[in-house]
């Protein structure tokens, strides 16, 4: 097949789904389009199969906010018909839905049919979309898409209680490469953080508000009393220079470091010794599963999907949002030498049931699913 992928080439959770799905499609002989304004960050050499058509956003002095969306929906016209592609796979609903809409009914001008698939990951419902000066349009593309997948059963029910949504809705959830996400010998590494012997907590994100930054320093202050711990903070985002402050201020700065954006977040996990994601939200939790597979269990809360993916008391604990205490006490269970080989082992198992390689064919099964329905309703037409 020809598809066409649509998503934030940015640093973040739906990015990297759409950026590994591409590859692992380019690898079984699909011909891959990824369509956006940056050269996705996970897409840095070369494959036969690969092509990235970058979004030219042109500006002009009367437009105070440039206008993507028809940028995005002329490039989509443009690689369709140029590259003649079977199908768009657009992750993000905004605005990348209804640029696709828009897309798709140009083409029609033009004697083609292009069916859309679209993901969702997330704040594009929980947060961003169900907000009222999006929800219409957010509605209408999705309602418009010929295939709408979810990344967890939780994100698909808050999408029919949100929005009213007549399509059908299948979940697909986030996906892990083992083959790089595995846990490696980096010694020299660990003895660098924690000379001591210390246990190591690590939290990776984007540091919006959403990931509850506070609690994870809230939880890191109270545990540092118990025993001796170092804090690995990665990633960055508006709530960091907050965070910053309170270790200055809670006499925490040599225990906790800010790493910043990091490629090779693998190298890390692997010195790990518990994974915290206490969130508001979050509609599957990837940085989860990427620690799992390195054999980090999650103190994670029990918001959204994170109950599909981190199984309390098996692979880690899920407390309340904001339950500091019950987060702490748990980090105390998995760190216990009695439990933490367990604790491990049970982790990595769970991220081995969302290999790449079982995850994969779920999408080319909607993907061959919509393309039949659309050829045999335009022989009917
Ligand atoms: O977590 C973020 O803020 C980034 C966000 C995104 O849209 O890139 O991640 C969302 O999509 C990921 C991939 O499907 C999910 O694993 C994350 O749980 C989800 N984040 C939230 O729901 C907050």
């Amino acid at each position: 097949m020809k598809i066409g992928i649509v998503c934030y080439p940015t640093f973040g959770g739906s990015g990297v789904v759409a950026t590994e799905l591409g590859k692992a499609l380019a690898e079984q002989g699909h011909e891959i389009h990824f369509i956006t304004y940056d050269q996705p960050t996970r897409l840095d050499f070369f494959n036969q199969n690969l092509y990235y058509h970058k979004v030219d956003i042109r500006t002009y002095p009367l437009f105070e906010y440039p206008p993507y969306e028809l940028a995005l929906a002329s490039k989509m016209v443009n690689v369709v018909k140029y590259e003649q592609l079977d199908l768009l796979h657009v992750h993000y609903a905004i605005p990348h839905a209804s640029a696709a809409f828009m897309a798709k009914q140009i083409l029609k001008t033009h004697g083609i049919y292009i069916p859309v698939v679209t993901t969702l990951h997330g704040t594009d419902i929980t947060l961003v979309g169900k907000d009222e000066s999006y929800e219409p349009v957010v509605t209408f593309s999705i309602n418009q898409s010929d295939g709408v997948t979810t990344v967890s059963e939780s994100l698909k029910k808050d999408t029919y209680e949100h929005f009213p949504i007549t399509q059908e809705i299948d979940v697909i959830p986030n996906f892990i490469d083992l083959n790089r996400f595995k846990k490696q010998k980096k010694d020299h590494f660990k003895t660098a953080i924690c000379p001591n012997g210390e246990k190591l907590l690590v939290h990776t994100s984007n540091f919006r508000k959403v990931k509850r930054i506070d609690d994870i320093l809230e939880i890191f202050y109270r545990l540092r009393k118990e025993i001796p711990a170092k804090l690995l903070m990665v990633g960055d985002g508006p709530e960091r220079r907050k965070a910053e402050l309170f270790c200055q201020d809670n006499n925490l700065v040599d225990d906790v470091r800010f790493l910043g954006k990091l490629e090779a977040i693998e190298e890390v996990l692997s010195v790990a010794d518990v994974f915290l994601m206490p969130s508001e939200t979050e509609s599957f939790g990837l940085a989860a599963l990427e620690a799992m597979a390195c054999e980090v269990p999650v103190i994670s809360s029990n918001t959204g999907g994170l109950p599909e993916l981190n199984i309390h008391g098996i692979t880690g604990f899920l407390s309340n949002v904001g339950d500091i205490e019950d987060m702490v006490k748990n980090t105390l269970i998995i760190l216990d030498e009695n439990n933490l080989p367990r604790f491990r082992e049970n982790a990595l198992a769970r991220a081995q049931e969302f290999e790449i390689s079982k995850i994969r064919p779920l999408y080319e099964a909607v993907y061959e699913r919509v393309l039949t329905r659309c050829q045999r309703e335009l022989a009917v037409n």
